[in-house]
């Protein structure tokens, strides 16, 4: 009998899977621990800010709220992937196309969709799929895709709890935690590769990415990205403790109203990898990521996020941050400046508990004479320019190719087995349902 919400079975794989990233990588440990310091010092400065996070209920999560990254290798992996999320009650959200940036691999995001399970925990996982179409060695493709046709990334029992959580309509507290346990096997490391270390090298040099996917028993996670409410303090404490931290953090520049997602990863590590035939080596894949999240935007908000964003890359005059600081001074950067220029999205409530000193007027009245408060959605979703930053910092700066534009986005929802959600439909609905309870409220006290 399914007694154990999804949003509970999603904090226990987020839990699980923090305490395995832990022990794989000791890094992540010291990547959480200066996290939680910059935050409890940012909130302890900022009382203003504390009290926002608060009413977005947003201070609770703050402590669990992370996202990883996994690469997939067919289409059958992808199609199983997206049944084990939904289990977890995430949905497949946005399709990012990363070959434009010499990656060959396209992408979603999963997560929690509604305004509640966000809230619960807001866990994601950027997924990424192999685009064999991508190799130009046939005979290399041709070999990777026999490699792959006998992989299975999944246990019997893991696919079995999937099946019953489908027929059942969700698990029971010991299916919820065994289910946990199996998928972990999936996102594991494993050291021991499938294929000899000829197969890797070639797999290597025709892309690193192409070797990461190909040769191992399953898609190890390969970050795990806290959030930070003050990358910057974040990204000076990694470098003061000695953490090789990317030079560059991506998205946009520091702001009085932060906006979307600002990153920054360290350099991944090296591990041993065992080939058959008990021969040594070794592979980097896995990293540490920070980020920090700020408004969602409108789809005129990141038309001109991105515009910027190309104009301060485009430039040659001063360092990145100052090009972004100069380009950026073209966007609002106070609430009501972004809101009334409808650059982002905002969740409404009420200040006063029912709404009844409130006659006439509407939302800007309203918001103007203080009865209601506007605050940011928060960006739950990732930036392709960014994530295209992060796959190239840990692959290494040899590792710059072009496959030339070519979205395929049709191909991988058929492999998917569904539709990808358009996020800017999921921030406008979160939008007007906050405003649509302001209203109600309203009409309840005026009734
Ligand atoms: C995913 C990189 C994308 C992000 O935060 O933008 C990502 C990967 O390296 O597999 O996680
Ligand atoms: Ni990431």
């Amino acid at each position: 009998m399914p007694t154990v919400s999804t949003d509970a079975i999603r904090t226990r794989f987020s839990a699980a899977m923090s305490a395995m990233y832990r022990d794989e990588v000791p890094l992540y440990g010291d990547l959480l621990s200066i996290v939680a310091d910059v935050n409890d010092r940012v909130l302890a400065d900022r009382p203003a800010l504390q009290a926002e996070l608060r009413a977005a209920g947003e201070l609770d999560r703050l402590g669990v709220e992370r996202h990883g990254a996994i690469r997939l290798a067919t289409a059958a992996e992808l199609a199983m992937m997206r049944r084990a999320f939904a289990v977890m009650g995430m949905w497949p959200v946005g399709y990012y196309d990363l070959s434009v940036a010499g990656v060959p691999v396209h992408s979603t995001a999963f997560r929690a969709v509604d305004d509640a399970a966000l809230a619960a925990n807001p866990f994601r996982v950027f997924t990424s799929l192999l685009r064999l179409d991508l190799i130009e060695d046939a005979a290399l493709r041709a070999e990777a895709a026999a490699i792959l046709a006998e992989r299975r990334i999944f246990t019997d029992m893991g696919v079995r709890l999937i099946e019953r959580a489908e027929a059942q309509g969700g698990l029971d507290d010991d299916e919820a935690d065994r289910f946990v346990a199996e998928l972990l096997e999936t996102f594991r490391w494993h050291g021991d590769a499938r294929v000899d270390a000829a197969t890797y090298d070639r797999l290597n040099a025709a892309h690193r990415l192409i070797a990461d996917i190909v040769s191992f028993r399953g898609p190890h996670i390969n970050h795990l990205t806290p959030r930070t409410l003050d990358i910057d303090a974040a990204q000076a404490e990694m470098q003061a403790r000695g953490i090789k931290a990317k030079a560059v953090i991506e998205g946009p520049p520091p702001r009085a109203v932060p906006i979307l997602l600002r990153q920054t990863s360290f350099k991944a590590i090296e591990e041993d990898v065992t080939f058959p035939g008990d021969q040594a080596g070794q592979h980097t894949a896995r990293f540490g990521e920070i980020e920090q999240r700020g408004a969602a935007l409108t789809p005129k908000g990141r038309a001109l996020y991105d515009r910027l964003l190309e104009q301060a890359r485009g430039g040659s005059q001063g360092s990145h941050a100052e090009r972004l600081a100069a380009a950026f001074a073209a966007f609002p950067d106070t609430m009501e400046a972004m809101r009334t220029a409808g650059l982002a999205y905002f969740r409404y409530t009420l200040t006063d508990a029912d709404g009844a000193a409130i006659t006439g007027g509407d939302l800007d009245d309203w918001i103007a004479a203080g009865h209601v408060r506007a605050t940011p959605i928060i960006y739950e979703d990732f930036l392709p320019v960014s994530a295209a930053g992060i796959f190239q910092s840990n692959l290494g700066s040899d590792e710059q190719r072009s496959y030339g534009a070519s979205a395929a986005q049709a191909a991988f929802e058929a492999a998917l087995g569904a539709a990808v959600a358009d996020e800017f439909a999921l921030y406008a609905n979160l939008e007007a349902r906050s405003i649509a309870q302001v209203r109600t409220a309203l009409r309840r006290a005026a009734a």
